[in-house]
């Protein structure tokens, strides 16, 4: 059995509803296989209840950002259909994060694996844990060219 199946059975699919949304999910890694961590964290969000990846960015490596001194991130943004609210979608990704083995380090520290919710077509949450749009948004000029490569403009077109 993959070992996605679990954290696939797990979440919380609306399928009474029917109803899909598009949500752009930023990966980060900055430890280990940084490439393998990344395309591992695409098969395993594709394989997610009633989620398929759309489209993804190229990947491209950025110089850490923030207080702590790390090495460089391969960052991706991928283009997400899903049946899974915003909540669902957040505690599925942190599944995976886990599945990779990240442990929570210092706050902007080096990760194996982040899985970040950018955009929700339509959405604007601000719960604890969960911001949407996410507030570092504005600060990160190669979210925004990811976004640009999937030719998402945050505020335009249900965006
Ligand atoms: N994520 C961080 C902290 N710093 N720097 C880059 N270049 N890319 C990231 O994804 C990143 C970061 C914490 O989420
Ligand atoms: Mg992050
Ligand atoms: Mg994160």
């Amino acid at each position: 059995m993959s070992r996605w199946w679990s954290i696939a059975r797990a979440t919380t699919a609306q399928p009474d509803r029917g109803f899909l949304t598009r949500a752009a999910v930023a990966l980060g890694s900055n430890l280990g296989d940084r490439a393998g961590l990344l395309a591992r964290a695409r098969a395993a969000i594709g394989e997610l209840a009633a989620t398929r990846v759309v489209a993804a960015s190229p990947v491209e490596e950025t110089a850490p950002l923030g207080p702590v001194p790390q090495g460089a991130y391969l960052n991706q943004m991928l283009l997400v259909e899903t049946a899974l609210t915003p909540r669902a979608l957040l505690e599925a990704l942190l599944a995976i994060e886990r599945g990779e083995g990240r442990t929570r380090g210092p706050r902007w520290g080096p990760r194996t694996l982040d899985c970040d919710i950018v955009l929700v077509a339509g959405a604007r949450i601000r719960e604890p844990g969960l911001e949407v749009p996410h507030p570092e948004l504005p600060n990160r000029a190669f979210w925004q060219r990811e976004l640009a490569a999937l030719g998402i403009v945050p505020g335009e077109a249900g965006w």
